[in-house]
């Protein structure tokens, strides 16, 4: 059996800080596979206790390992036999932001400093990664890759370089695991301190995959195209813990989508209620099938908000999108979350495939339909590989076969231009709090609520307030 150090390298802290359950679920499975294992989070290290600055060689300008910095001292102390890097995020998906919105230099930053303290074999995994391997690999520099979901692939893998096998760098599962083979997650008690005290909940998944087609969207690349859920008895007992050891009532289900025609969110729904669970817990919402009856069953069992991946709001934009719902399923939703003053959040996109003029003032008039609701409003689509708009813009020739896209590349509809459009979006939004446009100045805001005091998801509060 192993010393295996996992990190997690995610500094992102908008929206909110989110904790690395791809981590805990990891070190689950490693801890279950009989590994000893030491969890380590840069944001919660970074933020607190207080950076502890690297000394400077005099002479040679370099850093040297300071004996004091969190990172080198747990390198030091616990002596990984091999160390997991956990990747959540490339960028922030903001075709705003610049340099300031990508996160891999930072990454390739935290292997060059691994490497001055030890030369274990660096193990990288975690969405971000998976969604582009190879490149990500060789601009990390780090040694092997996990794509996919890690829990059979990781333990593999370090038994094969423990019986002194050369495996080859990049490695996947033998084969989807099911709903009933994921691993439990292994919470650290100070790191869930950490995000605790500054977003105020925890995350869960239920299930993995996503059956929709939507075309940007990489969900079902990453998690697989059919739904495998966990079991409903295994996920309340997670909560429960979590509740009765960490005190933790607000959660959030990381699910690709939440509501799915199998009815598993209304047993997860049905497990809290039967165990009189009192909690509080949101997810991503598709705006379609959300009946009066499943909501107040799901309001029941503690639903506190909705997110709705509505994304567009005209007939020939949602077809561009492949969104497989209608606009009027988006108003009914809408109408039903209203009725049971269930707080929602509308996430639009602008921009993308078969956006035109038209459908952009017809998109922005539809705004008012739903008013009582936090829109995040957003220009421009990341392009992304294995998905069905990287097809498109292929196709289009907005990229070639060869443009990397590690460096966010973003699609826009060859049929509008993204500034006058931009200004459109931002003229509908003046006057409206609840409209967050552009995506930076909302982060700002949400930000500002924050230093106030105010957790969760924040957008809900800000409709009470507004
Ligand atoms: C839920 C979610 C959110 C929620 C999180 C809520 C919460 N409280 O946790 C919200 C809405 C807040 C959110 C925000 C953001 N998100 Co988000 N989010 C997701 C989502 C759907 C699930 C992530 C998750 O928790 N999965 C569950 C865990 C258990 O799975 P996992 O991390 O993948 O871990 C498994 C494997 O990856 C692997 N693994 C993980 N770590 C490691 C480590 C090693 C060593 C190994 C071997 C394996 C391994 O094994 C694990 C178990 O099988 C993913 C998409 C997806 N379906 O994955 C996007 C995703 C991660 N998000 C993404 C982005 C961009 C963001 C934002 C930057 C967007 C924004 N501008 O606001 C922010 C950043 C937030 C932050 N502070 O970091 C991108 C990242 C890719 C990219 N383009 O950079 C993703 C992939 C979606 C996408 N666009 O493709 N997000
Ligand atoms: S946008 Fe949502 S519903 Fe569509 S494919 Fe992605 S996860 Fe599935």
């Amino acid at each position: 059996m192993s010393r295996i150090l996992l990190i997690a390298t995610n500094r992102a802290t908008s929206p909110y800080v989110v904790y690395p359950l791809g981590m805990a679920v990891v070190a689950g499975a490693l801890t279950a596979a009989g590994h000893e294992i030491e969890q380590f989070d840069l944001l919660a290290t970074e933020t607190e206790p207080p950076k502890i600055k690297q000394a400077k060689n005099e002479q040679t300008g370099t850093k040297a390992p300071n004996p004091h910095n969190p990172l080198t001292a747990i390198i030091k102390n616990f002596a990984p036999e091999f160390i997991g890097l956990s990747l959540r995020n490339i960028d922030n998906t903001d075709s705003f932001s610049g340099v300031a919105g990508w996160y891999l230099e930072a990454a390739r930053q935290t292997v060059k400093e691994i490497r001055t303290l030890t030369a274990v074999p660096l193990i990288v995994g975690g969405p971000a990664f998976s969604l582009m391997p190879e490149a990500i690999l060789d601009y990390l520099q780090a040694d092997y890759g996990i794509i996919g979901e890690g829990e059979e692939a990781l333990p593999r893998l370090i038994k094969q370089l423990n019986a002194g096998k050369t495996p080859p760098a990049l490695h996947k599962g033998i084969r989807p695991l099911n709903g009933d083979e994921f691993a439990s997650p292994r919470f650290h008690a100070e790191i869930l301190d950490f995000y605790q005290s500054r977003s105020g909940m925890a995350n869960l998944q239920s299930k993995r995959g996503c059956p929709h087609r939507c075309a940007y969207c990489t969900y079902p690349e990453l998690e697989g195209r059919r739904f495998r859920h966990r079991p409903p008895a295994a996920v309340v007992d997670d909560l429960e813990r979590l509740k009765k050891d960490h005190k933790i009532e607000k959660f959030f289900f990381v699910d690709s989508v939440f509501n799915d025609d199998e009815g598993h969110h209304l047993a997860i729904a049905e497990e809290i209620l039967k165990r009189a669970l009192k909690l509080q817990w949101s997810a991503f919402f598709r705006p379609r099938s959300l009946g009066l009856k499943e909501l107040k069953l799901m309001q029941q069992a503690g639903l506190l908000a909705l997110e709705l991946g509505s994304d567009a709001l005209t007939a020939k934009t949602l077809a561009g999108l492949s969104k497989g719902f209608t606009f009027d399923d988006i108003c009914t939703t809408h109408e039903n979350c209203l009725k049971l003053k269930l707080p929602t959040a509308h996430y639009l996109i602008f921009g993308g495939p078969d956006e035109t003029p038209a459908t952009l003032a017809e998109g922005l008039s539809h705004l008012d339909r739903l008013a009582g609701s936090v829109l995040f409003l957003f220009s421009g689509l990341r392009l992304l590989p294995g998905t069905r708009l990287y097809q498109r813009a292929l196709q289009e020739k907005v990229i070639t076969a060869t443009t990397s896209l590690l460096r966010p590349t973003y699609y826009f509809s060859p049929e509008i231009d993204p500034e006058s459009m931009n200004r459109e979006i931002a003229q509908a939004c003046r006057g409206h709090r609840e409209r967050l446009f552009p995506p930076a100045e909302a982060l700002e805001r949400l930000k500002i609520m924050q230093r106030f005091g105010f957790k969760g998801l924040l957008w809900d509060q800000l409709l009470k307030h507004s």
